[in-house]
């Protein structure tokens, strides 16, 4: 029986969620299945709908693969066609439980800001009185039917990469029920839904003609959307559920009051490195993530952002030995049977940057130090938008126009920081920071990134 609605059918939660489910689900049986809706695309809703919900994790490390099925899935859809369907399904007595791997693009919030960006589009369309298409939407008119019939409470878990990613989910439904006219929806929602923070880690790339070949050639069956993943995984959750949860601690997951801390260790060290490794990888040709960082001047940057600009701007968690933790995550980042495109971790990189970097650069700056490493990663990421190499990213349309007009480099970095409507307003203030992009993306525009990287 479905207990759980997962918004954002992606590789990611199929590999990450639905396997920590399926370790729970076989030591401690319960109604926990889950009902995945993928936001607007067919493909591997059709797929897994003509494989009876079920498919393959393909678990990558350079000469071994591991293969699992985790069959937990009650149901699968498409949000924006069968949008009742899933509002309905929220709303269910049974659901006790909605999590979300919607991406930083899925929330609907102003990067400037961070609260609900009611002035964009989609979020304006969804507060009339029709199907919504964003997943705050969504999950917001799912609260407000709970509340208007069983009443019963409910969790949300967000499993994407934000800072505080519970605590600002529940800010933005909040100010969505806020901006509906029903004046006891906020209310009801501050008494009966939670929202715990969660920390969630693997590297799950896109599937490739390879996986799929994997998967034939050891099981000899056809699996058209088999996960390849890491072998590495992780999740760290606050133990705050409205009505119970599966065991997931049976497939490694941790519970602690202590989550905060290892979403830094995570989003700054990871992910923040990681957005690095990609940029500089795309400007000197690397496809992978395992190539770029087989390059010393790439692997020696990486290392100093770490230990320069991250590591100082936090108290990492008490059970983690900070240097295991760096040299495993250059294992991680090596593992080249992953094929883990730097085009696609370079992705979205107007999202994603300022929650990596933004607190860290702050920090420095108060201590009135530049965090060189950290200007390197935006100037790295402005020249890619210049160059107009493969990434995708919502900010594109209106960076193109900045970067046409800009006379100089420092001026662009300028205008990223003044009209991009990227980064929080507090970091055009930082002078030093911005000159310091600015010098860094004009040594990247005539020498190239290893020079750049070479005078941080
Ligand atoms: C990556 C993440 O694409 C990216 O930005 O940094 O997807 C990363 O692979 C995961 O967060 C690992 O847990």
């Amino acid at each position: 029986m479905t207990g759980i609605v997962h918004l954002g059918l992606g590789n990611f939660h199929r590999a990450h969620q639905a396997v920590y489910t399926a370790a729970a689900l076989a030591e401690e049986p319960g109604d926990w299945g889950i009902l995945a809706a993928a936001s607007t695309s067919r493909t591997v809703v059709s797929a897994l709908r003509a494989q009876d919900l079920r498919y393959h994790v393909v678990e990558l490390s350079p000469g071994r693969a591991e293969i699992s099925s985790p069959a937990v899935h009650t149901g699968v859809l498409v949000a924006a066609e069968e949008t009742e369907t899933l509002v309905a399904a929220i709303a269910a007595a049974d659901t006790r439980i909605v999590t979300l791997t919607v991406t930083e693009h899925g929330y609907s919030y102003s990067p400037e800001t961070l609260g609900l960006d009611l002035d964009s589009a989609a979020v304006r369309h969804d507060l009339r009185d029709v199907p919504p298409r964003t997943p705050i939407g969504q999950l917001t008119r799912g609260l407000q039917r709970r509340a208007r019939t069983h009443g019963h409470g409910v969790t949300i878990v967000s499993c994407d990469n934000l800072a505080g990613n519970g605590r600002h989910t529940r800010q933005l439904v909040r100010e969505f029920a806020a901006a509906l006219p029903d004046p006891e929806l906020v209310d009801w929602i501050d008494r009966h839904v939670r929202f715990p923070n969660t920390m969630v880690d693997r590297i799950v790339p896109a599937t490739t003609d390879e996986t799929r070949r994997i998967v034939a050639e050891r099981l000899g069956v056809e699996d058209a959307v088999p996960v390849p993943a890491e072998p590495f995984t992780m999740w760290v959750l606050e133990d705050d559920f409205a009505r119970g949860r599966p065991r997931w601690e049976a497939g490694g997951a941790i519970f602690t009051g202590d989550v905060g801390a290892y979403e830094l260790l995570k989003l700054r060290l990871l992910n923040g490195t990681h957005s690095l490794i990609a940029y500089l990888g795309l400007l000197s040709g690397a496809h992978y993530i395992s190539d770029a960082v087989a390059r010393p001047f790439v692997e020696r940057a990486a290392r100093r952002v770490i230990a320069e600009d991250y590591l100082p701007t936090f108290t990492p968690p008490e059970a983690i030995d900070v240097d295991d933790y760096v040299e495993q995550l250059f294992g991680r980042f090596s593992n080249s049977a992953l094929a883990h495109r730097t085009s696609q971790v370079g992705s979205d990189g107007s999202l994603k940057l300022p929650q990596r970097i933004t607190e860290p650069v702050l920090w420095h700056h108060k201590q009135g130090r530049v965090a060189g490493h950290l200007a390197l990663t935006v100037a790295a990421y402005l020249r890619c938008v210049e160059l107009g190499t493969e990434i995708r990213d919502p900010a594109l349309e209106r960076l193109r126009p900045l970067v046409a007009r800009a006379r100089s480099a420092r001026e662009l970095v300028g205008a990223l920081f003044d009209e991009g409507q990227v980064f929080a307003p507090e970091l055009a203030d930082c002078g030093d920071f911005l000159d310091r992009t600015g010098r860094l993306l004009d040594i990247l525009r005539e020498h190239g990134p290893a020079q750049a990287a070479a005078e941080v």
